[in-house]
């Protein structure tokens, strides 16, 4: 340590303050390890070029070229090389390490082993380099150049990266407009060295799509706003009771029908396959995986209103648009035991070929109309489908009570901190069947829960439910450990963490970005940064608070919405 002081070197992974005291850089999630040395800074500058080399930095040239354009007003061509200028970002894929990737896939791939390799996330590591010589960001895959990026944002000036163009931010503030509208002398990112690689392989986020739908531009920004956190999946909840929002094929009831609802009457809507196909497109382009959803045998009204011979006694259902749970399910009678199959392999089938990614997500929880012998029978058909295509199933904790799951299924788990004893058995029944498991909490990590009983502080309306042990604050999304909920569900068995917003209570992007942020950076941060070195003591949270505080203006620069809550240091 002396010798790193000497050195003007401070170290700085779980302590926010340099050696004089000064808040040091606010990348989040906190990499796995980052000095920030007493050197000038880089300086992005009219003269800026981003030189690309290597399978797949062009794609991120792209869009690091599109955002930074949008800031600051510069140029920033695009080049092909391997060194640039003291003025320059060199973004560079290294085929070094790709036989270390194939590894880390394997690892960290939706089942233990089999469906390795399918995936990009186990080769989301980087290094960054910034300082007076220039910016480099290195890494063996494309994944990995993507995350490093998004740290180069965080070190920039929020403005430089702003979607809310520069010209139209002076205009606002009645500022004149810098020549060219860019700062004059650049945009100034303080030196730093950062090696930084993520925790857990899956890190998501969920958006109910079903109780309020969202139309694809929405969705849209959520991936961008997401991608800032280092998220790489997005999990879509698209069917439920009150709405059906995926377009399929040899069903067009489902949309015709089922997609016509909302809770309240807000009015209906469904992705055509066209539309679904631009939201996996621009989650992959930053390297985030969709994962949906189709809940089963539960959570199925729309369904049901829609498809007559679904029903037992044959006969639909009305629409459903109250905010109830658990009184809908698919018919576990022999005599519709033809359609039911003849559903689920048309559903998951079409479902899978829209996914590039290894996991179909077939819901399973609060199935309450059904006996547990019929919920069970059904299960197994509707596992079976999801096997059939290929893909790894995911189901809500609920599903552990099968014990003939596909291999390699995963439990979501939405039960508590503090597990109750039901949830963490059948949690672990997903391990004792060779699977892992994704941890989200209610109580910490359920964004549609209200901050604080105050609904003043709601958007002039109020947003959220509070059945999770009521409110969830900031500090109480950071304040849990993924791998201290479930005895016997460990390090290794833990694929994950996700942050769902189920929407109720949530009409429209604007109120999602308001009770997301800036509790997703809670989750997110969970799921990249390192375990803390001292489990007793736990994280950093005044740190974490003051880096939460450089989201809070890249958020004002990018026109998302937040909840400015107690707390954080907000500039
Ligand atoms: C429980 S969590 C549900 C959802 C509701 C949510 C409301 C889970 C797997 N199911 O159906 O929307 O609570 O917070």
């Amino acid at each position: 340590v002396a010798a790193a002081l000497a050195a003007g070197l401070v170290a700085c992974t779980s302590d926010d303050h340099d050696q004089n005291g000064d808040a040091v850089p606010g990348i989040l999630p906190a990499p796995a390890s980052a000095s920030y040395p007493d050197r000038d800074p880089f300086r992005l500058t009219s003269a800026t070029r981003i030189v690309a080399s290597g399978e797949g930095a062009l794609g991120v040239a792209e869009l690091l070229a599109d955002r930074l354009r949008t800031g600051t007003g510069f140029d920033l061509p695009i080049v092909e090389g391997e060194t640039g200028e003291a003025s320059d970002v060199v973004l560079a894929v290294t085929s070094a390490g790709a036989a270390g990737d194939a590894a880390d896939d394997a690892a960290n791939a939706g089942g233990r082993a089999d469906d390795a390799g399918v995936l990009g996330i186990g080769s989301e590591a980087y290094r960054l380099d910034t300082g007076a010589d220039g910016a480099r960001i290195e890494a063996d895959a494309a994944a990995g150049l993507f995350r490093g990026t998004q740290s180069l944002l965080l070190l920039l000036p929020a403005d430089a990266s702003g979607t809310a163009s520069a010209a139209a931010r002076a205009e606002a503030s009645g500022a004149a407009a810098p020549d060219g509208y860019a700062a004059p002398d650049g945009y100034a990112a303080p030196a730093a060295s950062v090696d930084d690689r993520p925790r857990f392989a899956y890190r998501g986020a969920m958006l109910d799509v079903a109780r309020h739908f969202l139309p694809v531009d929405d969705v849209l920004r959520y991936l961008d706003a997401i991608a800032l956190l280092k998220l790489n999946v997005l999990h879509l909840h698209l069917t439920d009771d009150q709405g059906w929002r995926l377009q399929i094929d040899a069903w067009p009831e489902l949309t015709g029908v089922g997609a016509a609802t909302a809770v309240g009457g807000d009015g209906g809507g469904f992705y055509t396959k066209d539309d679904y196909r631009r939201i996996v497109d621009h989650a992959a382009a930053r390297f985030i995986t969709i994962v949906p959803e189709v809940d089963l045998p539960g959570h199925t009204n729309a369904a049901l209103a829609s498809i007559p011979e679904l029903n037992c006694d044959g006969v639909a259902p009305a629409p459903y648009e109250g905010i109830e749970v658990g009184f809908s399910s698919l018919c576990a009678s022999p005599e519709r035991a033809e359609v039911t199959d003849r559903f689920l392999a048309d559903v998951t089938r079409e479902v899978a070929e829209l996914t590039p990614g290894p996991w179909l997500h077939l819901g399973g929880d609060e199935s309450l109309a059904t006996s547990p012998e019929d919920y069970r029978a059904l299960l197994a058909r509707i596992t079976a489908a999801g096997a059939a295509t290929g893909k790894t199933v995911i189901g809500w904790h609920e599903m552990g009570a099968s014990d003939a799951l596909p291999p390699g299924t995963v439990g979501q788990y939405w039960s508590f901190v503090e597990a109750e004893d039901e949830a963490a058995e059948l949690t672990r029944s997903f391990v004792a069947q060779g699977g892992r498991v994704i941890f989200s909490p209610a109580d910490a990590a359920y964004l549609d829960m209200k901050y604080v009983d105050d609904p003043q502080t709601d958007l002039g309306r109020t947003l959220g439910q509070q059945w999770a042990k009521g409110p969830t604050t900031l500090e109480e999304a950071y304040a849990w450990e993924p791998t201290a909920i479930v005895p016997g569900v460990g390090e290794d068995d833990v694929l994950g963490v996700e942050a769902p917003i189920w929407t109720e209570t949530i009409r429209t992007i604007e109120e999602v970005e308001f009770m997301a942020f800036p509790r997703l950076t809670a989750i997110a941060e969970l799921g990249w940064s390192p375990a803390p070195a001292d489990a007793e003591a736990g994280r950093d949270v005044e740190g974490f608070l003051s880096r939460v505080a450089t989201l809070g203006e890249h958020w004002d620069a990018s026109g998302t919405e937040y909840h400015r809550v107690r707390g954080v240091p907000w500039r």
